[in-house]
């Protein structure tokens, strides 16, 4: 294993199934009970806002729940004792990498517990459901709150950033992620093209596995905490 400068990690759904939390794709995923188009569209929330706010609140409570599990306190280690940078870029929109420590950290699609003010672009922290009559805080209307995360035909966040963070990587690692959804199933392709080494922990192959020149597969509560510490291992000899 060599030295590296600067990771960027990639996480998924499966990072926080061992937390508790469901995972989209595996047979008793989310997207084996709901239909995305409906509830993760904004033509879905246009067509029927209770169903999708419904759908999001359920979430919350499920995420308001749960505990980072020992791949997200490895990734927050490593951040906080490795030489080199460290900035972890999530598809999760639960608040397990902040709970375990970690701070570099970009929500890529969002975050469950806040709020989006579709009328003045605001975000608010979200302690409980929300309604047609929920109000915002900061303009005052109602029925305008939305959730904020990032649903299919919406532009992820901070794309800039972490497009600047692949280009200057030389170690991308992709934990807990299918590699079904774009953008973030393009970036090892993005990372390759820049010569960084690209590793995959995840509990199978992912649709990308062939863009992965390494890939160690088992649950991420055994695969992350191990790599971490060959990682900082390495770095401290
Ligand atoms: C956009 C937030 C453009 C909401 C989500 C190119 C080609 C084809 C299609 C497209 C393309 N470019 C864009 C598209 C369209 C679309 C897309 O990719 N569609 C797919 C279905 C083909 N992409 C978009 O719409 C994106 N936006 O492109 O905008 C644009 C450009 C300019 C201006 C305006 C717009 C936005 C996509 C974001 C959608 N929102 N989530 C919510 O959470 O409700 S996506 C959601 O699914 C997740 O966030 C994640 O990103 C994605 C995939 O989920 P995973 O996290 O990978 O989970 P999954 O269940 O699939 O897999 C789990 C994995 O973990 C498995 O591999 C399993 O083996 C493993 N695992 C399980 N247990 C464990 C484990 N691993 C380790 N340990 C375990 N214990």
């Amino acid at each position: 294993m060599s030295r590296y400068n600067s990771i960027v990690i990639l996480t998924g759904a499966g990072l926080s199934a061992e937390s508790g939390l469901h995972t989209f794709r595996d047979k008793d995923g989310i997207w084996a009970k709901y239909d995305y188009r409906e509830v993760a569209t904004p033509e879905g929330y246009k067509r029927n806002p209770k169903l999708v706010l419904q759908f999001y609140n359920e979430r919350r409570k499920q995420n308001a729940d749960v505990q980072p599990n020992a791949a997200h306190l490895a990734l927050a280690r490593l951040e906080a004792e490795y030489p080199g940078g460290v900035l972890i870029v999530t598809q999760n929109i639960d608040p397990l990498h902040e709970m375990a420590g970690s701070k570099k950290l970009v929500h890529m699609h969002g975050e469950i517990m806040k709020a989006l003010c579709a009328a003045c672009a605001t975000r608010h922290a979200l302690h409980d459901d929300i309604t047609l009559k929920s109000v915002c805080p900061s303009c005052g209307r109602t029925g305008v709150l939305r959730p904020d995360v990032v649903w299919f035909g919406e532009l992820p966040y901070e794309m800039e950033r972490i497009y600047r963070a692949i280009l200057g990587c030389d170690l991308f690692i992709s934990i807990g992620t299918s590699g079904t959804v774009y953008p973030a199933a393009g970036f090892v392709e993005e990372a390759l093209r820049v010569g960084a080494h690209t590793v995959e922990l995840n509990l199978e192959p992912s649709h990308g596995i062939s863009r992965f020149i390494d890939a160690i597969h088992g649950p991420a509560t055994e695969v992350v905490p191990a790599y971490v510490e060959r990682l900082l291992k390495r770095a401290r000899s």
